[in-house]
């Protein structure tokens, strides 16, 4: 994941501090000419003073030194600017508004979403426009204030298992989002590693709409040893995820994973089904799964479903082919809800938990 992002932001970082170094060094030529062009003067005022001497004319020779002397005082100020320069470099608001729109560029063809990138450019100008910023720092101050303001736009997870072992049983999640963005296979991942904490519970097949969906949920039951709850093609899902509930209640079980059909976020009959199913489960969790290459896609998916059902949390898929990672990054500001995990391939341990620094060392380490 962020193979991509990871490389061109490393390139924008080299570039930008060659581009500040090059504007640097053409301030510092210009600066030099001009203690040059007033030495010049200062020299041929030495010799009309010389001149002057023998003839004592003072008050001619007072208004020659008056002179030297504000020249000096000048070329002082131009030396003390130059020593600056040497040692640090403001940046100003044009300068910085022109490298802006280099990684403007580099975000946006990385998939993040342009509220993300609006409040990346606010934090970067507070964190660089005329700061005081020594040459030799340059590069490590760009790299930090980015990695700093792109960890403000992540939300740190809770963690999944506490939450699920301090709350009522069984805790219920209903997982929902397009066709095929991984939502049987995710829950199959949870359920393996909920079994592995020794957590007890059923997945209930409410995707009666899709052909095969039951038999898919099935083979994975099987396969994990965990029980799944299911009825007829075709019957109300909100009915299956109620029957799931009765049989874990009555059972004292942990945990039920209502897998939910797959259906688009613009379809309103397809979420106010959605709506019946989260009125009767009354879930604990209500968890949005998007995949995380299809970048903005993703994005809106998120927010639809945020604004016509409630989104507790966001697990993003196929972040294994993955490699420009938009999605993960700005997911989160644009929905305010956190990502739990990530799908990282097809195997049941292909899960990873959203972790913010690991996230920020792999853009950036
Ligand atoms: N590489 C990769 N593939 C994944 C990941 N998660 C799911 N898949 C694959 O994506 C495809 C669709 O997964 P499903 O779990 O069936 O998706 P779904 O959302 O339940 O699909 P519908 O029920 O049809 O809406 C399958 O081939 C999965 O193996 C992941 O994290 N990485
Ligand atoms: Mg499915």
């Amino acid at each position: 994941m962020f193979g991509f992002l990871k490389k061109k932001l490393k390139e924008f970082i080299i570039g930008t501090k060659e581009e500040i170094e090059k504007e640097t060094k053409k301030e510092e030529h210009k600066l030099k000419e001009e203690i040059e062009k007033l030495e010049k003067e200062e020299r041929e005022i030495e010799k009309k003073i010389e001149k002057e001497k023998p003839e004592k004319k003072e008050e001619k020779l007072e208004k020659l030194e008056e002179k030297e002397e504000k020249l000096e005082e000048k070329k002082e100020g131009l030396f003390a600017k130059l020593k600056k320069i040497f040692v640090s470099k403001k940046l100003s608001e044009e300068d910085f508004n022109k490298f802006f729109d280099k990684l403007e560029l580099i975000l946006i063809e990385n998939n993040v979403a342009l509220e993300a990138i609006d409040s990346l450019r606010e934090q970067l100008k507070t964190e660089l426009v005329n700061k005081e910023i020594s040459r030799k720092e340059w590069e490590k101050k760009i790299e930090e204030s980015l990695k700093h303001s792109i960890e403000t736009l992540l939300v740190e997870p809770f963690d999944l298992l506490s939450k699920l072992r301090e709350s009522e049983k069984p805790f219920v999640i209903v997982f929902f989002g397009i066709n095929g963005s991984g939502k049987t296979t995710t829950i199959a991942k949870i359920a393996y590693m909920l079994k592995q904490n020794k957590l007890v519970g059923v997945l209930a097949a409410a995707d009666t709409f899709r052909a095969a969906s039951i038999e898919q949920l099935e083979k994975h039951g099987s396969k994990l040893g965990i029980e799944v709850i299911k009825q007829r093609y075709g019957a109300d899902p909100a009915a299956v995820a109620f029957d799931a509930i009765k049989h874990a209640k009555a059972k004292a079980l942990d945990f039920v994973l209502i897998d939910t059909a797959g259906r688009m976020h613009t379809k309103t009959d397809l979420l106010r089904e959605m709506e019946k199913i989260c009125r009767v489960a009354k879930p604990s969790l209500k968890i949005f799964v998007g995949e995380a290459i299809t970048g903005n896609d993703a994005i809106e998916q998120a927010k639809a479903f945020n604004d016509a059902i409630g989104i507790d949390a966001i697990i993003l898929t196929k972040a294994d082919v993955d490699e420009k990672g938009g999605a993960a990054i700005s997911v989160s500001h644009v929905t305010k809800r956190p990502i739990l995990f990530l799908g990282t391939g097809q195997e049941y341990n292909d899960l990873k938990r959203f972790n913010k620094k690991e996230i920020l060392e792999k853009i950036f380490d």
